[in-house]
């Protein structure tokens, strides 16, 4: 779309959305400001972006409560969010740089001398092996400038090609699907959407427990929806729906093709809207053809009964919304798995509307922002590196040498783990993300350190899984102990402030990238990045003409005055017209408007123009493939893992510091396994069990409830080992990890059977 297109569009769009009544849930909502002895701060663990209110003594924050005024919230908070200033006391902070000495143990030093070993390290290793023998990993857990200076500082200064992160794990798939189907990397939805729906679809997701607030915002829907969740588990989510699909792990794509051919069976599409919006229906509709109630009955162990109602219900509703979370990203046909969800809602013209859209929930906190800043997969602003018109423009808004921006594509995580443990990738940084427990291959990761020649951890604790292997570990200040601003899912853009001190000599990753660039000797390429603040505009100048444009936002306190802002937020959505002089008007100079506020609520897709270049939405369809590993007699069960509570963030480095926290969840590794199979396994509730895959091994006691299938066991990922278990598939497309499927056995310890 030509960028001037592109600009009318969105200003005329989010006037209209501005001007919509009703349906939006919330209206106008008053100007935030912080009651003196508070400050506002977006919440550092979901990509909800709760806004938690903290309470200051002499500047410095004694307690969190929820912020009343925010738009995504409404004085609401999860456990994680009450209890966040908890992980920033725990004993194992990192508070000093510590490299590793000849005999193996840890040695503190200065910041000088880590800057310096960091230096000699990563010079020494480009010259011998050039650009292709270093990396890094970085995360979508750590402020939107810091991401960017850090992918800035690796490939524009430091000469390095490939950096991946964690995103990858989470959001790569949703990242690809949205790309492919809308042109761009577009969540169309705002939350308000939970609340207009009359049909609302969850799809591998369970936001009960992974993200409570949105679940509270249906809960405030007041249609009596109808809800529906495809879910093989008997989720806590599943447990409220209207009808829980328990469709067989992994067969998904089947059973929405068999929903999308039911709908075209009985007509229950809108015609009009693919015509005018859409392309690729026509070969779809021929695809979907064979996808009979039958074939997918079979396909999905569902019976044709209950396909029909949920088609019917989908087919029915007027406003139906799509979700999807991590039961779809991960996987190894993920991303037609998003498209075929996405295609869903375009047949029945269920987007761009109040209460509808095909809405991937973003998993961490600036999961979003690290798909459009982080300079990893995408050029910085959601552009591409092999686009030189692209390069180009980065070059001339960051002031860089064109030549020092790479023109090809980083290599994804798991390539740069592979060749890590081949040799190729000799040095390696990792930031914010704890790749030893929660990369899917243990083994691949275990491999690439033993390997490493020199290996960086940047990170809050000394004590996680990855530090363990580090040769040098750099402290860094957490959430709630730097500025910055994350990006939610669905597209708010939230302030982060510094209302803790970090403790001892850990500096802000901010802090660290810049600090690096100085003793790298690139400083001078970074003298607009001076603060957080000045690299937010800096971010605004990248998104100039993209679809996520947000040069109409003014600075922090606008953000937080605004309650947040959803990109895109333009100069000209910003700046309105002047208003047309009146005749009787002889004053020279007209008093100027006052700039226009953001709606509280914007979705995407209003006039139903996509970012394709002919500003259709595409239909994209494959065939369904098997998953890659499979059960057998000597590893007869599927393994599934994902949250375990509301509780327990990830590899559990900040949740298992709150005492609190610890209260709400099991200390150890537990395993859902299904009545029968447990009476089949002589397996007692609460006895201990291995399960082994064909890598690995894990010890956890048995939860022996029918919240899984039979064949089916679940594992929380938040317990060491898990990721011993997983197979490493991973979507063609995404290169996301398939985290949710692979074969296991169950075996009771011996004094542990149930000799009954
Ligand atoms: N408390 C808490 N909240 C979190 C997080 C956390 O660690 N703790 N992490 C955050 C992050 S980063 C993310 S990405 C999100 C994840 O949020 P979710 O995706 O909602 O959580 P998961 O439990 O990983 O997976 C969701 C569901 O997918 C189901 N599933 C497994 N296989 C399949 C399948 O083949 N088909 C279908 N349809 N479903 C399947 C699982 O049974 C599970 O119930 O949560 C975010 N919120
Ligand atoms: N089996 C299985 N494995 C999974 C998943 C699954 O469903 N099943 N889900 C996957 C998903 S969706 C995700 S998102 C990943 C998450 O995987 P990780 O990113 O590895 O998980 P975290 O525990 O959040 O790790 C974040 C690390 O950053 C540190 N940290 C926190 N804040 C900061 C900061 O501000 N600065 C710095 N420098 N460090 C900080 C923390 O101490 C911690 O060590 O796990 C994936 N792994
Ligand atoms: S729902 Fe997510 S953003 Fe909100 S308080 Fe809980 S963890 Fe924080
Ligand atoms: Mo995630």
């Amino acid at each position: 779309m030509p960028l001037e297109i592109l600009r009318r569009t969105r200003g005329r769009m989010t006037a209209e959305l501005a001007r919509v009544p009703g349906g939006f849930g919330l209206g106008a909502v008053p100007r935030r400001l912080a009651p003196a002895g508070t400050a506002n701060l977006v919440c550092g663990f979901c990509a909800t972006g709760c806004s938690l209110r903290a309470h200051l003594q002499d500047g410095v924050a004694v307690n969190l409560s929820p912020d009343p005024d925010y738009p995504v919230n409404l004085g609401m908070a999860c456990p994680k969010g009450w209890e966040a200033l908890a992980p920033l006391q725990a004993s194992d902070r990192a508070t000093r740089p510590m490299v590793r000495g000849p005999g193996g143990s840890l040695e503190p030093v200065g910041w000088g001398k880590a800057a310096q070993r960091f230096v000699d390290r990563f010079r020494q290793i480009l010259a011998e092996h050039g650009p292709e023998s270093v990396a890094f990993l970085s995360s979508g857990q750590i402020c939107t400038e810091e991401m960017a200076l850090l992918g800035a500082l690796f490939k524009f200064g430091m000469g390095g090609i490939h950096g991946d992160s964690n995103t990858r794990q989470c959001m790569a798939t949703a990242h690809v699907a949205y790309k492919e189907s809308f042109g761009f990397d577009a969540p169309p939805y705002t939350y308000a959407d939970f609340e207009a729906s009359d049909v609302l679809v969850f799809v591998g997701s369970n936001p009960c427990l992974a993200h409570p607030i949105m679940w509270q915002r249906v809960l405030r829907n007041p249609n009596r929806p109808t809800i529906l969740v495809l879910d093989p588990r008997r989720t806590e989510t599943a447990a409220a729906a209207t009808q829980h699909l328990a469709l067989r792990p992994k067969s998904d794509l089947s059973l929405l093709y068999g929903i999308a051919h039911l709908l075209l069976h009985h007509g229950w599409i809108d015609t009009d809207f693919i015509r005018q919006h859409t392309s690729g229906f026509d070969a779809f509709s021929d695809f979907v053809g064979c996808f009979t109630p039958d074939y997918v009955s079979a396909q999905t162990g569902l019976g044709v009964g209950e396909i029909i109602r949920a088609a019917t219900a989908i087919g029915r509703g007027k406003a139906v919304s799509f979700w999807w979370t991590m039961g779809v990203n991960q996987g190894h046909e993920a991303v037609r798995t998003a498209q075929a969800i996405i295609n869903l809602a375009l047949m029945t013209g269920n987007i761009g509307r109040p209460g509808t859209g095909a809405n991937s929930i973003t998993g961490q906190c600036n999961a979003m922002g690290s798909r459009l800043y982080s300079n990893t997969t995408s050029l910085l602003g959601g552009r591409t590196f092999t686009d030189p018109e692209h390069r180009a423009e980065v070059a001339g808004i960051l002031d860089v040498p064109l030549d020092s921006i790479p023109s090809s594509s980083s290599k994804a995580y798991d390539q740069i783990l592979d060749d890590a443990a081949s040799g190729r990738i000799k040095a390696l940084w990792i930031i914010a993300t704890n790749t030893a427990q929660s990369w899917i291959d243990s083994q691949r990761f275990q491999e690439a350190a033993r390997r490493l020649e020199f290996l960086v951890v940047q990170d809050m604790y000394v004590s996680t899984a990855t530090t363990d292997h580090a040769h040098l570990i750099l402290p860094a200040a957490g959430w709630g102990e730097k500025d910055g601003t994350f990006i939610n899912s669905e597209r708010r853009i939230g302030v982060v402030r510094k209302v803790a001190q970090a403790p001892g000599e850990a500096l802000s990753d901010f802090a660290i990238f810049r600090l690096l660039g100085e003793a790298w000797g690139c400083g001078d390429w970074f003298q607009r990045w001076t603060s957080p603040a000045a690299t937010f505009r800096l971010l605004q100048e990248l998104s100039r003409g993209r679809p996520c444009d947000i040069t109409g936002i003014q600075n922090y306190a606008h953000l937080a005055e605004e309650g947040g802002i959803q990109w895109p937020w333009t100069s000209a959505d910003a700046q309105p017209a002047e208003p047309e002089a009146q005749p009787d008007d002889l004053s020279p100079h007209p008093p100027r408007q006052p700039r226009s506020q953001p709606a509280p609520e914007r979705r995407l897709f209003a006039d139903g123009r996509f970012f394709t270049p002919d500003e259709r939405a595409r239909f994209i369809h494959e065939i369904p493939r098997r998953a890659p590993e499979t059960t057998d007699s000597e590893f007869p069960f599927v393994l599934l893992t994902g949250r375990g509570s509301s509780a327990q963030w990830h590899t559990n480095t900040r949740t298992g510091k709150s005492e609190i926290l610890r209260q709400l969840y099991p200390a150890n590794a537990y395993v859902e396994l299904h009545p029968n199979d447990a009476r089949s396994l002589r397996v007692l509730n609460g006895s201990t069990v291995v399960i082994a895959s064909r890598r690995g091994t894990l010890h956890a006691k048995a939860l022996v409830s029918a919240s899984v299938q039979p064949g089916q066991v679940f594992v929380p990922m938040h317990y060491p080992g898990v990721n011993d278990l997983t197979f490493p598939a991973f979507d063609p497309y995404s290169r996301q990890p398939s985290y949710k499927f692979c074969a296991v056995r169950i075996d009771p310890l011996p004094d542990a059977v149930d000799k009954r």
